[in-house]
C-alpha cells in the first residue's frame, strides 16, 4: 500500500503570520486582504492571524525569520510587489528577498509561502491582486495551509 502524504485545507486551530510590504501598497493591501480572506474561509480565527507591515520587499526576510524562530506560527505568508523600473534595482531586491525567504523556510523548518509579485507594470501586479488573474495573496495563504498540514502529517 502506497502512503501518499499531502496537506488538507482545514486550518481551524492553526496560527499564521503574514509579512506584508507597504511599497506599492495599492497592490499589497489587496494581497493582504486576499490572504486573510483565504485563512478565515478555511477556519482560522482572526485572533490567530498576525500581520507585520514592513517598508518594502527587501525588508520581508528579517521579520519572517523572527516570526519563524518564535515557534508561534504553523506557517508564514510573505506578500509584496516588486515592480520593474528603469534600473537594475528590481533585480537586486527581487533576488535578495527570494533567496532570503527560501533560506528561512529551510533553516527554520516552518513553511513560508511566497506571495510577492514581481512584474513589469502596476497593471500586471493589480491583475494578480484581485483583478483579471486572481489574487496571489489568497493563493499563498491556501498554500501555507496545505504546507502546514502536510508537514504535520509527515511528522506524525
Ligand atoms: N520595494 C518593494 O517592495 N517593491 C519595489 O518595487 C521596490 N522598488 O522598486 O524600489 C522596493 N524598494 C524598497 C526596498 O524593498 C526596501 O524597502 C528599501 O531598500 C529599504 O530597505
Amino acid at each position: 500500500m502506497v502512503r501518499v502524504i499531502q496537506g488538507n485545507l482545514n486550518a481551524s486551530g492553526m496560527r499564521f503570520g503574514i509579512v506584508v510590504s507597504r511599497f506599492n501598497s495599492l497592490v499589497t493591501e489587496r494581497l493582504q486582504a486576499g490572504a486573510i480572506d483565504a485563512l478565515c474561509r478555511h477556519g482560522v480565527r482572526a485572533e490567530d492571524i498576525d500581520v507585520v507591515l514592513v517598508p518594502g520587499a527587501f525588508d520581508i526576510p528579517l521579520f519572517a525569520k523572527k516570526m519563524a524562530e518564535s515557534g508561534r506560527y504553523h506557517a508564514l505568508i510573505c506578500l509584496g510587489a516588486v515592480i520593474k523600473g528603469e534600473t537594475p534595482h528590481f533585480d537586486y531586491i527581487a533576488a535578495a528577498m527570494t533567496q532570503g525567504i527560501k533560506e528561512i523556510m529551510l533553516s527554520c523548518g516552518v513553511p513560508v509561502t511566497f506571495g510577492v509579485l514581481t512584474t513589469e507594470s502596476v497593471e500586471q501586479a493589480l491583475d494578480r491582486a484581485g483583478a483579471k488573474l486572481g489574487n496571489k495573496g489568497f493563493e499563498a495563504a491556501v498554500s501555507a495551509i496545505e504546507m502546514a498540514n502536510a508537514l504535520k502529517t509527515l511528522e506524525e
